[in-house]
């Protein structure tokens, strides 16, 4: 009996042990970003389907103006920077009709496939189960008016990282761009 308990506690320290230590933040929405040294890019989905933001600042590049905003097309980081990403979507419509991530895919990743294969996966946030391995980093799935923040490390092997919204239909209609690692 007594062995079995010690087997017990030890099953539970070592479960409490692995759930320590993710990368990403805890998922729940409206958060804010912690006061800290570490790089935050706000960005905000729109009904357009693109990621915008409020200004060109160092580090992002921009492209057109959508609406009062400017469309995010890539963000520039150094190998192995700890660097934030703060998503919000601004919407009025329903979270089921439109809603935003952000996930951040491993250069070897084939996103046509994994945005295809994401579509079905409702129950997972859109995110394609068995192609989890791909994701380097994402949001919550977020509905108007709801915010993530996350804070991950970027890749240190330089190159164009894509990222993108994996909500039906995002991806397609534009709303990506890429992490470049210099
Ligand atoms: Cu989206």
């Amino acid at each position: 009996m007594k062995n079995f308990l010690s087997l017990g506690l030890l099953v539970s320290l070592f479960a409490f042990t692995a759930c320590g230590g993710g990368e990403t933040a805890d998922t729940s929405a409206n958060e804010s970003a912690p006061a800290d040294e570490v790089r935050t890019i706000n960005i905000i989905g729109v009904d357009q389907m693109k990621y915008v933001v409020a200004e060109a600042i160092d580090g992002i590049t921009t492209g057109e103006a959508i609406g009062e905003y400017l469309k995010l097309e890539s963000i520039t980081a150094s190998a192995g920077e700890e660097i934030r990403i703060n998503l919000m979507t601004e919407s009025a419509m329903p979270a089921m009709a439109m809603a935003h991530n952000f996930a951040l895919l491993a250069l070897e990743a084939d996103v046509d496939a994994f945005a295809r294969a994401s579509i079905t996966a409702r129950d997972n946030e859109y995110i394609a189960p068995d192609m989890e391995d791909w994701v380097i980093a994402n949001t919550a799935m977020l509905g108007g008016g709801e915010s993530d923040v996350i804070t991950f490390t970027a890749p240190t092997e330089p190159g164009e990282y894509t990222f993108i919204c994996s909500f039906p239909g995002h991806y397609a209609g534009g709303m990506v761009g890429v992490l470049i690692v210099e």
